[in-house]
């Protein structure tokens, strides 16, 4: 997405990392070490800075074996990732059946393992990789980790909005309760807005902090209701939420 992105390293040696840097690359290893396997099958690559650490830890461990695993990206940024590692890439649509394991990122976590997702811009298809996914693992740096979503994330719940809809979306989130939802500016923002993958605008959608389950299913579900919203960056039971969770911080990992 032409969205304002974090940067990362890079697909360089990484010889120093802030504290931040370690606790996402502690995740991901942890995550990839316990999860992953060179077996035949389908691995889904989402997106995001501590993705990154994930294809770099795939990277280290595919070297000098040969394999049959085909990786799903679910973007750009991860297309270039898998491309940069030199990883097999199989499209979605390309997937006969389910994916073993899908990694990807996430913006808040809460106690249920609920997320909020699409900080980066992206979410639509790291949902159907997520749904597709036999195991779905969220790696993360600690401070990802809240006891109710939209407690940390203040930006509100990004939606990917069908761009003629927007006015409408609006004004549905309004009634719904959003204290000022807007349309995420692009990068540089004078260019316009953050326009998605599949053409859509991201929609930033604050609301009060969820905090019962009973809350995150009633906006996911209000959400997925609105005529418009492509999809919503709730991650939930009803359509996928992780089975784990690998958060990287000052003592380890915790998952
Ligand atoms: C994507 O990247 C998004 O769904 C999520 O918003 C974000 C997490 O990025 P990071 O790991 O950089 O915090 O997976």
């Amino acid at each position: 997405p032409s969205c304002p992105r974090r940067a990362h390293p890079g697909a360089r040696e990484i010889t120093s990392l802030s504290s931040v840097e370690a606790s996402k690359r502690a995740a991901a290893y942890a995550a990839v070490d316990a999860h992953f396997s060179n077996a035949p099958g389908y691995v889904g690559i989402g997106s995001g800075s501590t993705v990154f650490y994930v294809v770099d830890r795939i990277r280290q461990l595919s070297v000098g074996r040969t394999s049959n695993t085909g990786f799903v990206p679910t973007g750009h940024q991860s297309r270039e990732l898998l491309r940069n590692a030199g990883l097999r890439m199989v499209r979605l649509e390309d997937v006969p059946g389910m994916i073993s394991v899908a990694f990807d990122g996430a913006d808040e976590v809460d106690g249920w393992l609920n997320c909020v997702k699409g900080g980066g811009g992206c979410l639509l298809l790291e949902k159907l990789v997520a749904i597709r996914s036999k195991v779905f693992i969220v790696v993360a740096d600690q401070t990802k980790l809240s006891h109710a979503l939209l407690t940390s994330y203040r930006h509100g719940i990004p939606l990917e909005v069908f761009p003629s809809a927007v006015p409408y979306v609006l004004s549905e989130l309004r009634s719904l309760g959003s204290t000022d939802p807007r349309v995420r500016d692009g990068a540089p923002a004078k260019l316009g807005p953050c326009v998605t993958d599949n053409g859509n605008f991201i929609v930033d959608a604050p609301f009060p902090p969820l905090a019962t389950s009973g809350a995150v299913v009633e906006l996911a579900e209000s959400l997925k209701g609105i005529v418009g919203v492509v999809e919503h960056g709730i991650f939930w039971r009803g359509d996928r939420r992780p089975e784990k969770a690998f958060f990287g911080g000052a003592g380890g990992v915790v998952r």
